[in-house]
């Protein structure tokens, strides 16, 4: 049987589910990681206000994030799904202190009312647990995994002098990196189907809206 090396080598790279779910987006993913949002944040010169638009509205996605994740982990298929998602939402605990940490130092209202698309997105979320198990870890995956790719891309050329690095490193760390790995392999379990195609699409345009709304 082939290794999976000597199928690199080869040149023929196994079609996963995830690779192939990314491959669509080709174009509008490389848009995320050469963000003006995302270099500015990693060069320290992103104006303080629109950082600080950005961590009110991000901290009602997180919230939301939190509800979808426990209700994803509640049709998740077996254990194996069920242990990579608890692990997802233990790290939800301390992220969400960061944010509220940074939002009393810079006396931020985390109450204020989301933008219409910040509640189009976290509706989103929700709205795709009921599409079933397929369509919500994709979902999942594809949030996270923009996240991950966008920070890790600016990790190693990040200014020392920013005052955004504990974000940078929060979505950049190995064990971030480790949790995305998992949930990749959680898709791969799946063959890659329309719904979830669209889904991972509708991830991608949502996450490119939300840092063109806060850097506006
Ligand atoms: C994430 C996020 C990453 N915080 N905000 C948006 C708009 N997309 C993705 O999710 P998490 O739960 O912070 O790892």
């Amino acid at each position: 049987m082939q290794t999976i090396r000597a199928a690199w080598e080869n040149g023929r790279v196994p079609e996963t589910t995830s690779r192939s779910l990314l491959a669509d987006q080709t174009a509008a993913w490389q848009r995320l990681l050469v963000h003006p949002f995302v270099t500015e944040t990693s060069a320290g010169s992103l104006p303080p206000a629109t950082f600080d638009r950005w961590l009110v509205e991000d901290y009602f996605f997180v919230r939301t994030f939190h509800s979808f994740l426990k209700e994803l982990s509640a049709v998740a298929p077996d254990s194996d799904a069920r242990a990579i998602l608890a692990g997802g939402l233990a790290a939800l605990g301390p992220e969400l202190a960061l944010f509220e940490r940074e939002a009393a130092a810079r006396g931020l209202d985390l109450s204020t009312e989301p933008s219409l698309l910040n509640l189009g997105y976290s509706s989103y979320l929700l709205a795709s647990v009921a599409e079933g198990w397929p369509v919500g870890i994709t979902v999942l995956y594809a949030v996270e995994r923009a996240y991950y790719d966008a920070w890790a891309s600016v990790r190693d050329t990040t200014s020392p002098a920013t005052p955004y690095a504990e974000f940078i490193a929060n979505w950049s760390s190995p064990e971030f990196a480790s949790y995305v790995d998992r949930l990749a392999w959680l898709v791969d379990r799946e063959e890659p189907t329309a719904p979830m195609r669209r889904a991972f699409y509708r991830v991608t345009r949502f996450e490119l809206a939300f840092w063109d709304l806060a850097h506006g």
